[in-house]
């Protein structure tokens, strides 16, 4: 089952999209997402540039393999580009197993494990009010899981909070904008809208909220310390993890759970933090962490620790991702929840896809592979725009993590 190309698409159906197809001499090909929001053409030319040549006249079903040649063949390891390429190449080798077997992925990977996957949905708002609002639009569509995320009073923009209902989308088309940010402010503000929710929404609901790697461990300590009240399913990203032991001091703190990992790119990047659990959720990417191959190796680390998986899952990795997630998500034991950023009518019709949403739950389908297609005319209609995250400055103008 030699492969005989591999061609890369960047599109814009809203937002940007880089796609790996690898086609094999029978005509059975597989589809990987490479998107790195902000960086997209750097994967897309690591890609083009450097792997594409080395995959041609190599065996498709030799998953483990080629993942090790092009992890360990590369002599510079991990980081988001490389492992977002290998993470694409992987997909797409599932992709065509799966479909070379006529069978779905989570079938290959050991099987359902549950009958579906509980999935999160953004709630944002403006006023506290507004968040409420928005919780309740997800709770009528069936969530059993909500993400709350509110602008601070006195900040002009706030990480999480949209322009549409039920899109959130932080990339802005031309250069980067500015917002500015006050953990003070941030820290007075956010028990309240805690404190609103709980009275609204009663316990049942499974709340959910990003600090988005803003605080010191000490300041995201006292967060954790002050919402135990509310019982969160997790606090996500309390502060920046490039240092994990920096965990240790929220976790003496506060039994809020923490969730932790979507800008992790290999299983070394989480193991401080699993092995001592110091964390409760791994929210590693399909996508930047090397595909499924390797986020099933994470998963079984993680479930030696009693750390349960959340995948990642906004709307800046393609349906393609999400696919690959579902099939991860259906099959893991340790499986937590499933982060589920709806994307554009334009996204979806780009990528038709198998997978569903039903009462709060999502299911990859059971079409052989990853069953989701790329519909190359339609794609490109909508040409590659430059698009950045945006950066964060406290009052006072010092760079702050966004
Ligand atoms: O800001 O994926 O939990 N979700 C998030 C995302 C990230 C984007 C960055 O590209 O934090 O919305
Ligand atoms: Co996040």
């Amino acid at each position: 089952m030699k492969i005989v190309d591999a061609t890369v698409f960047v599109c814009c159906p809203g937002r940007n999209f880089v796609t790996l197809r690898i086609m094999t001499e029978d005509g059975v090909y597989g589809l990987g997402d490479a998107t790195l929001n902000g960086r997209e053409l750097a994967v897309a030319s690591y890609l083009t540039d450097h792997i594409v040549p080395l995959l041609i006249g190599r065996d498709a079903r030799r998953i483990e393999d080629i993942w090790q040649f092009l992890y360990k063949g590369a002599y510079w390891r991990r980081g988001p580009v490389t492992m977002a390429a290998i993470g694409a190449v992987d997909t797409a080798l599932w992709d065509i197993l799966g479909k070379a077997l006529n069978t779905p992925i989570y079938q290959l990977i050991g099987g359902a494990s549950r009958e579906a996957v509980m999935v999160y949905g953004h709630a944002n708002g403006s006023t506290a009010d507004e968040t409420i609002a928005a919780v309740k639009r997800y709770v009528d569509l069936g969530y059993l899981a909500v993400r709350a995320q509110c602008a601070v009073p006195g900040l002009a923009a706030t990480y999480g909070v949209g322009r549409g209902e039920l899109y959130y989308e932080p990339a802005e088309p031309g250069l980067p904008p500015e917002t500015p940010w006050s953990s003070e402010r941030y820290l007075a503000f956010v028990p309240s809208l805690f404190d609103g929710l709980r009275r609204e929404f009663g316990s049942a609901l499974h709340l959910l909220h990003d600090v988005h790697h803003r605080l010191t461990p000490i300041e995201a300590a006292r967060l954790g310390k002050s919402l135990e009240p509310h019982h969160l399913f997790w606090l996500e990203d309390p502060t920046p993890a490039e240092v994990q032991e920096s965990f240790r001091t929220i976790r003496r703190h506060t039994t809020t759970p923490i969730a932790v990992g979507e800008v992790f790119n290999t299983i070394y990047d989480c193991s401080r933090l699993v092995e001592e659990e110091l964390i409760d959720y791994i929210r590693m990417t399909v996508v930047h962490s090397g595909g499924i191959s390797h986020l099933r190796k994470i998963a079984a680390l993680a479930e030696l620790h009693h750390v349960r998986t959340g995948a990642h899952g906004a709307t800046d990795l393609s349906p393609v991702c999400l696919a690959a997630a579902l099939h991860f998500d259906l099959s893991v034991h340790n499986f937590g929840i499933q982060e589920y950023m709806r994307h554009t009518d334009e996204t979806d019709r780009v990528f038709p896809h198998a997978y569903t949403f039903e009462r709060g739950f999502m299911h990859p389908g059971n079409k052989p592979g990853l069953g989701v297609d790329l519909d190359e005319r339609l794609a490109a209609t909508f040409p590659y725009q430059r698009a950045y995250l945006p950066i964060n400055r406290k009052l006072d103008g010092t760079m702050h993590s966004w």
